[in-house]
């Protein structure tokens, strides 16, 4: 039976950090990590915002955290009782993922009895501006309780402090801050209402971190003591009466009441698992670990924008920069396409906006076309700095050369745009930038191309593929392999034109010497390098990979000196060896089967898997699609689970020296959907008609999901023995 709840019984302070991962709820607009009431910063209690950054001195630029609205403390006869302060004598957490509802339920002894906390919260679904909270309170004897409940501005940051001041507000029945942000002095308003079922005392009281109200009151036995909490997050970018507005939606929600407020919230979240719950009969693990997975897509999903993107450690924190990255085309897309077609516009929808950014990045390095910041934030500033590594044993900043050489990034941007054309049938997005940014990536690559004086094809020198631990390699067969893709689909675009409306065509017809890129660019897809099979069938990542030293993984981990150390970079220990961060010649033929026989995959696969660290969460998904690809269901499927389990199981890296790099892993969790539902499902669409080519591994009796594909909802099912595809009524 499929149990949606995930359940933590017993306190244990140490998975304060890796529990905030797994149990963070979000709508998107917010990311609350899943950090008890009383946390603060010292247990990285964030309220995330998606979109919004700053940047303090030097410091890495990064996403704002939001004051915490939900901060609570809990006082009984005269003394705090906090985790992990006070030791309980029961405690547990818990998810709902299918409602998104997030739980405790605490039970301290005090000298007199036991007091016990129950505490549930949601970000709405149907609200993107509100965090609503129950906190119920109950003891076994007369017990003198304060509830100290606000606001805590005294923020977990990264590389902040991000604001410059506060100012407090008391107005009616609503406690505030606003905070003033420091690089563009933005206001982020943070406005709490409270209501209670009881008689209580109440009283306000400020620093310059708090404002908070004590209620207090005396329980009774076997009563418990409700109170409700509604939370308003707004920006001055989202309106300028943003206090106005946050008091409004407060006072709307009292008037409403925290039920009915909830059961909106569930039903939202109902509509979304009506169409995206993958159903597996037969492995409760893996539907449960995947549907988890899904939650947290949901969660981050964009819906109050139009143009927005979403982080590589979604709305977990301020890892990584709160920075968008290939991920979300290349590993998140399908999920969205599949199931909510306006959200992954809405994320390629940021890309074109960001085409401005990404041309005075090519520029800024002597190139052509559009360059797409490895590390995109705002306007696709790309945050990725030139020293993104710390190197252990110095303390001094590596160099390091994401930014500059994973040339690859720009041809992701062109697949999700031409993979959202092809599955909607939708060409607008072509017609509102998209057209401009297809031909300006192509650009770039064609900038980049280098013919030896000796030769008649082109190459391209001194990239970063996926594998970011050689760094500054030539020929690597990803980055050529998507460069090409990026060719033709330039050339693509251009036959298109006549299909798209006529403004379209004349502004393109304007921009650009259609023939003359036509040509130039049919040219850099024919004779570009493309590397093949050598004599053992093996492809090779890059010029001169095969001649590094052919060493195990565990072997390499045996020289490391310190835990942290960085295996890439200059001196790295992986660097002079075969042992690869991620897959890279394996992303190439998951994305591209039919360039080789399956022969060629196969034993590609077999070379690669063992030299893979699999150090990126990115990683495993292609090797479980490959996997299913050439036949292998039953080797993909540890794959599979690993990136579905990514943020249930607390693995992955936490911390690169003191800097936390933890979060959730968005890309791992759309990785484990497209193997479920592309790879077992084998899900295809050719002659406009969705089809399957299912590999369901042995112990699955049944997949079943649905899928949007041009404008029409089908439902897949299938057994080992029986598929049926139909067309669903809407
Ligand atoms: O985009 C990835 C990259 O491929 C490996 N390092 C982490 C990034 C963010 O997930």
């Amino acid at each position: 039976m499929m149990n949606w709840i995930i359940e933590e019984k017993g306190f244990y302070p140490d998975k304060a950090v890796s529990n905030g991962n797994k149990f963070l709820i979000g709508n998107g607009y917010m990311g609350v990590r899943g950090t008890l009431e009383e946390f603060t910063k010292k247990e990285l209690t964030a309220v995330n915002l998606a979109g919004v950054y700053d940047r303090v001195g030097n410091g890495w630029r990064e996403p704002l955290n939001a004051p915490n609205g939900l901060y609570t403390v809990l006082k009984v006869d005269g003394k705090v009782y906090n985790l992990p302060d006070v030791s309980p004598v029961e405690h547990s957490i818990w998810l709902d993922y299918r409602k998104a509802v997030f739980s405790r339920e605490t039970t301290w002894q005090t000298p007199k009895g036991k007091v016990t906390v129950k505490a549930e919260r949601f970000a709405s679904l149907d609200e993107p501006h509100l965090l609503a909270m129950k906190y119920c309170v109950s003891a076994d004897y007369n017990a003198n309780i304060e509830i100290i409940t606000g606001i805590d501005a005294d923020i977990w940051d990264i590389n902040g402090p991000h604001y410059d001041a506060f100012s407090f507000l008391q107005e009616e029945v609503c406690l505030g801050v606003i905070g003033t942000t420091h690089e563009s002095k933005d206001k982020v308003c943070v406005i709490e209402g409270c209501q209670t079922h009881f008689h209580s005392e109440q009283q306000v009281k400020s620093d310059d971190k708090h404002i908070m109200r004590s209620l207090s009151f005396i329980t009774e036995p076997l009563k418990t003591f409700e109170m409700n909490k509604w939370v308003a997050v707004y920006t001055s970018k989202d309106a300028n009466d943003f206090k106005q507005q946050a008091k409004l939606l407060i006072n709307h929600h009292m008037e409403k009441g925290y039920q009915e407020t909830k059961d909106v919230h569930i039903r939202k979240w109902e509509k979304k698992w009506a169409v995206s719950e993958v159903v597996i009969e037969g492995d409760d693990e893996a539907m449960e670990a995947l549907n988890y997975s899904l939650y947290h897509l949901h969660s981050i999903a964009p819906r109050h924008a139009d143009s927005l993107s979403i982080a590589a450690r979604g709305l977990s924190g301020q890892t990584y920069k709160g920075a968008v990255f290939w991920d979300t085309e290349m590993f998140m897309l399908d999920f969205f396409l599949y199931t909510e077609p306006a959200v992954a516009r809405t994320l390629l929808k940021y890309r074109t906006d960001t085409l401005e950014g990404a041309k005075n990045k090519a520029k800024g390095y002597g190139y052509d076309g559009a360059f797409y910041a490895w590390e995109s934030q705002e306007g696709g500033y790309d945050a990725c700095s030139d020293y993104n590594v710390t190197d252990v044993f110095t303390g001094r900043p590596m160099r390091t050369y994401f930014k500059d050489k994973q040339i690859h990034i720009s041809s992701a941007i062109v697949y999700g745009i031409m993979r959202y054309v092809d599955l909607t049938g939708d060409h607008s997005i072509l017609e509102e930038g998209g057209a401009e940014t297809i031909i300006e990536c192509a650009k770039f690559y064609y900038s980049l191309l280098l013919k030896k004086v000796n030769k008649d094809y082109y190459e391209l020198h001194d990239v970063i593929g996926p594998d970011e631990y050689h760094e500054r390699v030539n020929n690597n067969g990803y980055s050529n392999r998507m460069a090409k893709f990026t060719f033709e689909k330039a050339m693509y675009v251009f036959d298109l034109l006549k299909l798209l409306s006529a403004n379209t065509a004349e502004r393109i017809e304007n921009m650009y010497h259609i023939e003359e890129l036509r040509q130039k660019f049919a040219d850099a897809a024919k004779c570009l390098y493309i590397p093949g099979p050598d004599e053992d069938g093996v492809i090779e990542q890059f010029d001169g990979y095969k001649e590094l030293e052919d060493v195990s993984v565990d072997e390499v981990k045996s020289r490391i000196l310190n835990e942290k150390e960085y295996w890439g970079g200059a001196y790295g220990v992986a660097t002079h060896t075969q042992i690869i961060k991620q897959a890279d010649v394996v992303t190439w033929l998951t994305l591209f089967p039919n360039d080789f026989p399956k022969e060629i995959l196969l034993k590609n696969w077999h070379y690669y898997e063992p030299r893979t660290e699999h150090g990126s969460s990115l990683s495993a998904c292609m090797y479980a699609l490959l996997a299913c690809r050439t036949g292998m269901a039953e080797k993909a499927y540890p794959f599979f689970l690993k990136s579905a389990r990514a943020d249930i199981d607390e693995g992955g890296k936490q911390w690169a020296g003191l800097i936390y790099i933890g979060g959730t892993h968005p890309a791992a969790a759309g990785g484990a959907y497209m193997t479920a539902i592309n790879g077992f499902g084998g899900l295809y669409f050719e002659d406009e008609k969705v089809k399957v080519k299912s590999q369901l591994p042995s112990t699955w009796k049944k997949l079943q999901f649905k899928v949007w594909y041009r404008g029409e909802l089908y439902q897949v099912n299938q057994t080992h023995d029986e598929i049926t595809i139909k067309k669903c009524d809407i």
